[in-house]
């Protein structure tokens, strides 16, 4: 089975808007306040993947997300994302996992939760999807191996891992992604601008990288790759991404749960933007939203 989605501009016409969402990691109220905004058929929407740990429900966005899209799998996409690689016998392959325990928490045997829906779900995402002229939709990033769209259709495990892991930098060229010990790469923007023209698209639109679009959407290598996130759970606003559907030059960020007053208030005393540092936005962590679960 084919790794690579490609959605063409015929596809893409059908849509009235395509909505992106970044890493939930289990923040159940961001995907249901995304999922307020989205009509499927009417609308595309992509999500770019790590649906679960850190945040209390990632056992129900994942049934959320699955659910979707089985039901509309003509206008919805789930990347694959490095919290969704495990072995065959449910071992992450990343860490902190914390899905484990929520899942014997919420009284789901592992093993059995892992084997009957967890990794069919996991099997079946896409690593990336190309909207035909505009957008490459990957979770993490690209890398110089990835050489032509058979690299991304039957991706070989050393080109999942770049995909699923790695970050854009400054300056060009790609070196190891040593502050995630070493996965994926580093990659600069020479590298970026290479990959869009390989695959004739526009932009590259990723996520992976909460921290760094806490307020909003990350920008790096002269605009071509936007960070977005669509998760709470470390401390910032969980964003939504509209696109027009044939020219995603035009595009537009919804936030999914706007600021109390007090953080507008911390935030203009402070002239806080989204360069500031991850301590400064730890001391405005809202606590963690506790969502019932069924
Ligand atoms: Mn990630």
């Amino acid at each position: 089975m084919s790794k690579l989605i490609q959605v063409d501009k015929k596809q893409l016409q059908t849509f009235r808007t395509l909505f992106v969402v970044g890493d939930l990691h289990g923040d159940y109220d961001a995907l249901q306040a995304a999922l307020n905004m989205v009509e499927p058929v009417k609308d595309g929407i992509i999500f770019l993947g790590d649906y679960a740990d850190r945040g209390s429900s990632g056992i129900e966005v994942i049934s959320a997300v699955d659910s979707l899209r089985r039901k509309h799998p003509q206008s919805v996409f789930a990347l694959k994302g490095n919290h969704e690689d495990y072995t065959e016998s449910g071992h992450p392959e990343f860490w902190p996992c914390t899905l484990i325990d929520e899942a014997q928490r919420k009284g789901k045997e592992w093993q059995h939760y892992f084997q009957s829906t967890f990794k069919p779900f996991i099997k079946s995402l896409p690593i990336a999807i190309i909207a035909s002229g505009e957008t490459l939709f990957v979770h993490g990033g690209v890398s110089t191996k990835i050489k032509n769209k058979g690299d991304l259709m039957y991706p070989e495990r050393d080109i999942e891992l770049d995909i699923i892991w790695s970050d854009p930098c400054e300056g060009e060229g790609e070196c190891p992604n040593l502050e995630r010990g070493g996965a994926g790469v580093a990659f600069g923007r020479d590298v970026t601008e290479s990959i869009c023209s390989l695959f004739g698209v526009k932009r590259i639109v990723r996520s992976h990288q909460p921290a760094k679009a806490f307020t909003g959407p990350f920008y790096s290598h002269n605009r071509k790759v936007i960070t977005i996130s669509s998760t709470s759970v470390y401390g910032g606003q969980p964003f939504l991404l509209s696109m027009n559907p044939i020219d995603h030059e035009m595009l537009s960020f919804t936030n999914l749960n706007p600021p109390t007053r007090e953080y507008r208030e911390i935030k203009r005393k402070s002239r806080l933007s989204a360069t500031c540092s991850d301590d400064e936005f730890q001391s405005l962590n809202p606590p963690l939203r506790l969502t019932t679960s069924q």
